[in-house]
Parts: C-alpha cells; structure tokens; sequence
C-alpha cells in the first residue's frame, strides 16, 4: 500500500445529554477524523482526544500538532504492506498515543478493504456479536441515576457503570445496588481517589461489584497494587494502560485484575491486539471501553471487541445514546439483549456519511505525497 494523501479534520459534534465525570462536564466534542488515500483506497479513523489533557495527556490541539509536524512526514508516500508496519514507523515519537492510532487505524480500514474483508476479521475478531454495557455519568440525585439505570436494563443492556466521584459515591451505587441486586454493575472514579481513602474504597466491597475502574492516580501503577491487596472489588486499569508493557507490569504487580482496552489510548489495533493476546494467555478478562466516540470510532471499537479474551461487557453502545445523527450508516444498534451484531465487510462495515462530516467540519487541512 503507498500512502497518497491524508486530510484531517475537526468536526463538531454535541451530545445529547452532557456527560459528567470526576474530571469535569463534557457537553460537545470536538472529533479528529483521518481520512487516509493508499492505493486509491480511502480509510477512516477518529483520534479519540478530549479538547483538554483531562483524560490523558492529549487534546484536540496537540493531536493535531503531533499527526501533522511529526507523524505525517514519516507515512506520506510510504509503501507498506500492512498497516501492522505503522508502529515501526512511529517507533522513535514518544507518547502521543491516540494520535499515533489514528493514521494506524485509518491504515488498518484501507488494508481490510484491499483484502475485501471486514475489519473485524482480518484483525482476528472470532465472536459474531460483541456484549454492551453502558457508562453512566454523574447524576444530581441517586433517584436520577435509578430512573436511567431502568432505561438502560429495559433496553437490554448487560452492564451498568457507575460514574463516581467524592460526595457522590456510596450512596449512589447503594441505591443502585439495592433496586437491582443481581445486575453486573461497576463503577469508574476516573483518579478521583488517593491511597488515603483506602478505608472509604473498602467500603465499596459490600456492593458485589464487578470492578472498580481507575480509582487512583491516573498514571501510577505501584499504588493500584497496594490498594488492590486490601480490596475484594476487582481493580480495572484504564487510564494508566498505554501498551502492552503497562498491562504486565500492572498484572505482574497485582495492580489490576481486569484491564479496559482503548484503542486510541494505547496507540492503535497493534498495540491494541499485542494487550488482548497478553491478558488472554494468562486469563486476565479485557473489555473494550469508549471514549464517547462517533461512528467512526465506534465501528472500529466493535471490530477490536471481537476478538478472543474480551469476555465482560464493554463501553461500546448504540450510536443513540449520545448523537441525534451520526456519520455513519447504518448506525450503531443494540439488539434487545443486548448485544451489537459484528456487521457484514469489508472494511469496518459501515457506510461513512461524508455529506454530514463536510457539512460538520471546521478546519480541514489535507496532504499529499509527493
Ligand atoms: O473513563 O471510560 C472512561 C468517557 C470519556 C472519557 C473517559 C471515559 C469515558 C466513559 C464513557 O466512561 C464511555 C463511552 O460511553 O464511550
Ligand atoms: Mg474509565
């Protein structure tokens, strides 16, 4: 595959229902597209940024910086045969991960459809349709929170997640737990916490949880480890994952019994799949979350959950839930159980609606090989 153009874009996408979390309200989302030309084959993918460094270390604005001076130089007018050769490329630029991923995803959407197969397949997806949960923010009131937490069973989904926060915690997830006692529920603290709340975090084992995802610092290890000796609640790593060495050191110490996936956050479906082998061979569940993504990155989380090794629910639900159109087509259902049905190929098995991405872009800058 020579790689002939890329054009990156930001377009602006507002959610129907803001999403809070520990770190703050998230009301719109500023979406990085690549659309990526080799072979006269074009490829999409989302660089799944916040507009500040609130998450990870990224944003909008340095993504763009790092794919446009650093990244674009070192794939433009490469020939590849396939896109799995794309972190070599990239192996000097530290960090950066979610903006490394994109090239590397839109790469991977090219390769599937030269080879005339869903996405899904050729990264080695064996499961027909993936399980759904859904990731619910941070609520004025606990009977709020009871009333979506309905909806959301109603509509058949497996898993509920619980966005905590200090003050607005224990008495959330009671309440929860109590109205539904035998749900798979897990709650997600986003580094709200520090090791001086281990008594407070102890107190969440009553609730038979599923996990508790990344209740301490968002870039340390070591003190998951030591937490994690003192809780029964199995810890999940999020944040604190960015490869595959993470996700060792992580289980080796302890850290974690459970890891979410994110394929922007760990740098795209290579580093993705080298983390999902590591946790199947030593039988460490995996799941796939999300980063409130648009249908780009949706289709291309549901390929990654596919694979063998992720057994929990995830993070990936329908498109609904969070856009009143998306830029794909069909978008992203959930059948009555519960589930969303791997689609038919090539490629991510999605139509990708450029009419709406024109007419929702706003900035736009495209480069060719030479
Ligand atoms: O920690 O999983 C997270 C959204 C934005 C940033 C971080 C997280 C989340 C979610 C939502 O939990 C997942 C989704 O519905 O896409
Ligand atoms: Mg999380």
């Amino acid at each position: 595959m020579r790689i002939e153009s890329i054009t990156l874009r930001k377009i602006k996408m507002r959610l129907k229902a803001p999403f809070e979390t520990s770190f703050g309200v998230i009301h719109d989302r500023t979406v990085v597209l690549v659309e990526l030309v080799a072979d006269g084959i074009t490829g999409w993918s989302e660089v799944t940024v916040s507009n500040g460094p609130i998450f990870n270390s990224e944003t909008v604005g340095t993504a763009w910086l790092i794919l446009r001076e650093f990244l674009a130089p070192l794939v433009l007018g490469k020939e590849l045969r396939s896109a799995s050769e794309v972190p070599g490329l990239f192996a000097a630029i530290r960090g950066h991960e979610m903006a490394r991923a994109g090239f590397e995803n839109a790469l991977w959407d090219v390769e599937a459809q030269q080879k005339n197969l869903l996405l899904a397949k050729l990264l080695g997806g064996t499961q027909s349709e993936i399980k759904c949960g859904v990731s619910l923010g941070v609520q004025a009131c606990p009977e709020k929170l009871l009333e979506i937490v309905a909806a959301e069973l109603r509509s058949g989904y497996q898993r509920i997640k619980l966005k905590i926060k200090p003050g607005k915690d224990l008495d959330f997830v009671r309440a929860v737990r109590k109205a539904h006692p035998d749900i798979l529920l897990s709650v997600d603290a986003n580094s709200a916490y520090s090791l001086a709340d281990m008594e407070h975090l102890k107190r969440f084992d009553e609730f038979n949880l599923l996990m508790m995802e990344q209740p301490l610092w968002w870039d340390d290890i070591a003190n998951h480890a030591k937490l994690q000796k003192n809780l029964r609640t199995p810890i999940c790593l999020d944040e604190s994952i960015r490869h595959v060495r993470d996700a060792e050191t992580a289980i080796e110490l302890g850290a974690a019994r459970i890891i979410n996936i994110k394929l922007g956050r760990v740098g795209g479906h290579s580093s993705a799949r080298e983390i999902q082998g590591f946790c199947l061979a030593r039988n460490i569940p995996t799941w796939c979350g999300g980063m409130l993504e648009c249908g780009i990155g949706r289709a291309h989380n549901i390929a990654v959950a596919s694979l063998p090794g992720y057994t929990l629910p995830g993070d990936v639900s329908a498109s609904k839930r969070y856009w009143e159109e998306d830029v794909i087509d069909p978008p992203v259902e959930v059948t009555p159980h519960g589930t969303i049905q791997i689609p038919g190929g090539p490629g991510l098995g999605y139509h990708v609606r450029r009419d709406l991405i024109d007419r929702w872009t706003i900035e736009k800058e495209t480069w060719r090989a030479s």
